[in-house]
């Protein structure tokens, strides 16, 4: 089917079967531009538990479609690709976190939430990127923090907060592709430019950037700056992002190789199939859900 006409058809299936379409920072331009709602993963929580459409399709990856479908049970919530999976949330599993909890009692658990249901539901408060610090900051001071399963977000917001913190050693593979001799070169091109790198990207680079930052923050301080000119250190869907919203600034990207191949996967024509066919569905079993319930709306309390 021509790309028009799968557009036109995605537009009408989702008014037949009362969808909305919700999509990460990080997808491919395509999929943004048909996107009812935009966002990282905390706008998108947000979003999706205060719609009133019954049908979500979630454009990004199982963990994102996952915390959709906790926080709004009575909804049915779509992932146009199944095996769009997070090698990052991956790194850490429930027997993991269960062993890490048992060596280290009395500590709280902060989880990114770019981690398994199974996780969330053994964790005080999840975090984004954009709040991390905030939620370490408002965990009691005399408490040691377990921290996954990011270990960069993890040392940095460490570095930050100065509070004491066990943390995982998962990193995001896309996010490790961003390499310091890349940033080195392109500040020497782009003397000008703003460097503003998120947070999973290796200490060394983020020691070298103007802005660590999540994807919301950069959305926000690429709005505010008066730079003209931004080298981008995150997954590269994020340029096409940023020059939608700021078609008069310039973004380049720190790395070509920071492709996330998982949130790559959706296609205009799996959104499109996914919508005839109302599959597949993402679901957490009710006592994981309830559970992981708790940690997840701690995080959008803290916002
Ligand atoms: O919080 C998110 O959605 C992720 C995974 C990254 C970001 O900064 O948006």
């Amino acid at each position: 089917m021509p790309k028009e006409e799968l557009v036109q058809n995605i537009e009408r299936l989702k008014r037949e079967r009362g969808a909305v379409i919700l999509a990460h920072n990080y997808q491919p331009p395509e999929i943004q531009d048909i996107a009812d709602h935009l966002g990282d993963s905390l706008d998108l929580s947000r979003i999706a538990q205060r719609i009133e459409q019954r049908v979500i399709v979630f454009c990004g990856v199982h963990f994102m479609a996952e915390t959709a479908s906790i926080l709004s049970p009575d909804k049915k919530v779509i992932l146009p690709e199944p095996t769009a999976g997070c090698p990052l949330a991956d790194m850490l599993s429930l027997e993991d976190l269960l062993s890490l909890k048992e060596k280290h009692p009395d500590t709280e658990v902060v989880m990114y939430v770019n981690s398994t249901a199974e996780v969330k539901a053994h964790t005080d408060t999840c975090c984004t990127s954009a709040n991390a610090v905030k939620v370490v900051e408002g965990t009691p001071e005399e408490r040691e923090i377990i921290f996954g399963p990011d270990q960069y977000l993890g040392g940095w917001v460490q570095r930050q907060t100065g509070r004491k913190m066990i943390i995982w050693h998962g990193f995001c593979p896309s996010h490790q592709k961003i390499l310091p001799a890349q940033i080195e070169e392109l500040r020497e091109r782009y003397p000008d430019a703003v460097v503003m790198v998120h947070p999973e990207v290796h200490p060394e680079v983020s020691r070298m950037a103007d802005e660590v930052l999540g994807t919301a923050g950069m959305i926000r301080f690429a709005g505010e700056s008066r730079a003209g000119t931004f080298i981008v250190g995150t997954e590269i869907g994020m340029v096409y992002r940023l020059s939608s919203l700021y078609p008069e600034k310039r973004f380049i990207e720190a790395s070509r190789q920071a492709i996330c191949p998982n949130m790559k996967k959706i296609t205009l024509e799996k959104v499109f199939s996914s919508l005839e066919n109302q599959e597949p569905v993402v679901t957490v079993p009710g006592e994981i859900a309830d559970r992981a319930r708790r940690s997840i709306e701690r995080m959008i309390e803290i916002g």
